[in-house]
């Protein structure tokens, strides 16, 4: 990850969080200059200054050092960054129209994917006896159901919000990478392997997934990431 020292975009985040990802794919689409900082929730000061900006507790955040604000929110950073410091790549698009699907379809992936897919991967990490398996059987068909609406949107579409790369499709990788080692969809979702195919060869995804891979052991169902995605080192 470069890391601009005293950039005016400071990203707090943890390479392996997949919402962290979404907004890191956001800013490498536009090769946006930020300083990362590492939050490592267990530690007490990190914790605490995350919390000092942010009481919910949630990475990423984004410090905006140049105009004094703290910006929280996955979608809200990244429609931010998209107004006040627009790249090439415009994840927002200007068409009323269009930007209503753009925002649809990332609230879809966060709300129908991410959520269901963090709710299973938590309930591996609860105490004994605090396991909620109920819980994970809504979130398995919660996923399925997703998968299916998915397939369908894709229909003959190069992108989930139509034929442009925009913030709904930041928020579909990291979304989907997780959650295909929960409920892989690469059998049965042909259109949705082939987007997510289509992602993956972006350089902002494969650049996130990289450094991401140096966590990947900490993640609970690390046995069913992809090999291509880990690398060997020995
Ligand atoms: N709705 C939030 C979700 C962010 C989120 O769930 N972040 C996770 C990491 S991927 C987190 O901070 N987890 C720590 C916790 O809940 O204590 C967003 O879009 O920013």
């Amino acid at each position: 990850m470069d890391n601009y020292r005293n950039s005016d975009l400071v990203l707090y985040l943890h390479p392996l969080a997949s919402f962290c990802h979404k907004v890191l794919i956001a800013l490498y689409e536009n090769g946006a200059k930020f300083e990362s900082k590492l939050v490592d929730l267990s530690d007490n000061d990190s914790r605490d200054e995350l919390l000092s900006q942010w009481s919910v507790g949630k990475i990423p955040i984004l410090r905006d050092r140049l105009h004094k604000k703290t910006i929280p929110e996955t979608s809200i950073i990244i429609e931010y960054l998209d107004m006040k410091y627009p790249g090439k790549v415009k994840l927002i698009p200007d068409d009323p129209n269009l930007v209503l699907e753009v925002r649809l379809w990332d609230r879809f992936f966060d709300m129908y994917v991410s959520d269901p897919m963090q709710k299973i991967v938590l309930d591996q990490i609860r105490p004994d006896g605090k396991h909620d398996p109920y819980g994970v059987d809504q979130s398995i068909t919660k996923l399925s159901i997703a998968y299916e609406m998915l397939e369908a949107q894709l229909n003959s579409k190069e992108f989930i919000a139509g034929e442009f790369f925009s913030m709904a499709d930041c928020s579909a990788v990291p979304a989907l990478f997780f959650a295909d080692t929960i409920l892989s969809f690469r059998n049965d979702y042909p259109k949705l392997t082939n987007y997510y195919e289509r992602l993956l060869k972006r350089h902002s995804v494969m650049r996130t997934i990289e450094e991401a891979e140096p966590y990947f052991q900490l993640y609970p169902f690390y046995d069913k990431i992809p090999k291509k995605f880990i690398k060997k080192t020995i």
